[in-house]
């Protein structure tokens, strides 16, 4: 190694470098221009948000919409993890789910 020079590190062995092109250095799932995984609350491309799934009125159903999270992490008011069961005919009733 020589002085002066940047030292990159691989920490989670993806072969992306934290200082480059990789947002998340513990996670091998997660690089630049990785597959992203809907609503699964990880930025996995590094794009800078995450896309969501929506439990417009809270009863714990989500739809098929997504939504553009911007702090990524699909656990506001009205943002739903891919976890969440599908299937909310009406996302605007809390008590119609099925
Ligand atoms: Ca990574
Ligand atoms: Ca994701
Ligand atoms: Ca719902
Ligand atoms: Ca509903």
């Amino acid at each position: 190694m020589g002085t002066g020079g940047s030292i990159c590190t691989d920490s989670d062995d993806d072969t992306y470098f934290a200082e480059f092109g990789d947002c998340d250095d513990t996670n091998t799932g997660v690089y630049l221009g990785a597959p992203e995984i809907v609503a699964d609350g990880i930025d996995n491309s590094c794009k800078g948000y995450e896309e969501c799934y929506l439990d417009v009125d809270g009863d714990g159903y989500r739809t098929d919409d997504t939504y553009i999270s911007a702090d990524g992490d699909c656990s506001d008011a009205g943002e739903a993890l891919y976890t969440l069961p599908g299937g909310d005919c009406d996302d605007s009733n809390e008590d119609t789910y099925s």
